[in-house]
């Protein structure tokens, strides 16, 4: 075997605001906009990019990775601050159709909302009571739970250093009033698409293509942040490396495209035994696969491993290089208490380890650390 080199829906009703005395419109010759009703409601769920995975590529034929995350809304959420009641009347009236609308009347209230609801892009005035528009992108931008918020300067300013200076500022586009309905909604429809691409090019770097399950980078960044889970609230951790057992041989029988596919059905039987919401299986190389446990205990995880154990065998995935007639594979497995013990590297390190006494015992079995047998 070949030892590798280890590395390293809410949903809110939000009341609306009160509707002030209403200064001239910048926004042109549109009629004024009836007083909607003063609610609005939101529904957003903050992820990580790695949680989101299945929802990345938009098809259900992948078995829920995540099970957790599968209720996200696919609407957008625009949150739109301005201290003129009769903008964010019109505004409100251009979007409302097509994206969930929050509304701030003040620099303060788009923080707390923007913090709070984390809406996809914020349509931003400029001269605001209180905070201004440029010190709000600016706390925005400071904020880690915030920053990366796509900005929108919408304002009466137009000299060029007004603008160079919301550009500055981290905004990604700084519009003039008066505006026509039509550029605004399309320039906002154009952002969506673009913040969207790049959402899903980020997910899917994070994606193994063959498998579809989540990919290296995954499993370290979420080892990372398990790891500092179970760290602060003192809980365990488990950790598991799978080999397919003499897959070079399998390959060399059956061929690649066979191959592939024995591959899939592993990581499928994989995913299928750990869907806790937490748990994780990634690719980690070739034929091999880690099963992520955070909070599992040692008892627990070394059983849901063996049940994996039993269930690749019981594809009966025709193998005739195994003794054992059939594809299996052998698993090593560690649990530790990341409070004192251990690194996310060492995690990985120890549980090859046991990969390591699995394969040498015959393979076909799962050693967990501590374990005198392996089954
Ligand atoms: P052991 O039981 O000791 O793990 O033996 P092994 O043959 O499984 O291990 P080895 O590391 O010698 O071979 C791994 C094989 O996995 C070699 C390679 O052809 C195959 N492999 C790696 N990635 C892929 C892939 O994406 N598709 C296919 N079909 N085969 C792959
Ligand atoms: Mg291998
Ligand atoms: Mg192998």
């Amino acid at each position: 075997m070949e030892r590798k080199k280890l590395p390293a829906g809410i949903r809110t009703f939000a009341k609306g605001r009160g509707i002030r005395t209403a200064p001239p419109s910048s926004f042109g010759e549109r009629p004024l906009p009836r007083l909607p009703s003063e609610r609005h409601f939101v529904s957003q769920i903050p992820q990580s990019p790695w949680q989101r995975l299945p929802l990345a590529l938009g098809k259900r034929r992948m078995l829920p990775i995540f099970p957790s995350t599968f209720s996200k809304p696919r609407g957008h959420t625009l949150l739109i601050a301005d201290d003129g009641p009769v903008n964010l009347l019109f505004m409100r009236e251009i979007f409302q159709r097509d994206y969930q609308v929050l509304t701030a009347a003040t620099g303060e209230e788009a923080l707390c909302l923007a913090e709070e609801h984390q809406p996809d892009l914020i349509i931003l005035d400029v001269l605001m009571p209180g905070l201004s528009g440029y010190e709000v992108c600016r706390r925005l931008k400071a904020n880690p739970a915030t920053q990366h918020i796509p900005v929108i300067f919408v304002t009466a300013l137009e000299s060029a250093e007004d603008e160079e200076t919301g550009l500055e500022l981290g905004a990604v586009d700084y519009l003039t009033k008066p505006l026509r309905a039509g550029i605004l909604r399309a320039r906002v429809r154009n952002f969506l698409t673009m913040i969207r691409q790049q959402e899903l090019l980020q997910e899917l770097a994070l994606l193994d293509p063959l498998t579809e399950i989540p990919n290296r980078r995954a499993l370290d960044r979420a080892l990372e942040q398990e790891w500092g889970r179970c760290q602060r609230i003192h809980e365990p951790l488990s950790l598991a490396m799978v080999d397919i057992d003499h897959f070079k041989s399998f390959n060399d029988t059956y061929g690649h495209g066979t191959g592939d596919r024995a591959l899939r059905q592993v990581a499928q039987a994989l995913v299928t035994a750990a869907k806790r919401p937490g748990d994780l299986v990634a690719r980690y190389g070739g034929e091999e696969f880690v099963i992520l446990l955070p909070h599992a205990s040692r008892n627990g995880a070394r059983k849901l491993c063996r049940a994996a154990r039993h269930h690749i065998k019981a594809l009966a995935i025709p193998h005739q290089g195994s003794d054992f007639g059939v594809l299996t594979v052998s698993i090593g497995g560690v649990t530790l208490w990341p409070h004192r013990d251990g690194s996310p590297p060492e995690v990985l390190q120890r549980a090859d380890a046991q990969l390591y006494r699995a394969k040498n015992a015959g393979r076909n079995r799962v050693f967990w650390e501590k374990d005198t047998g392996g089954l």
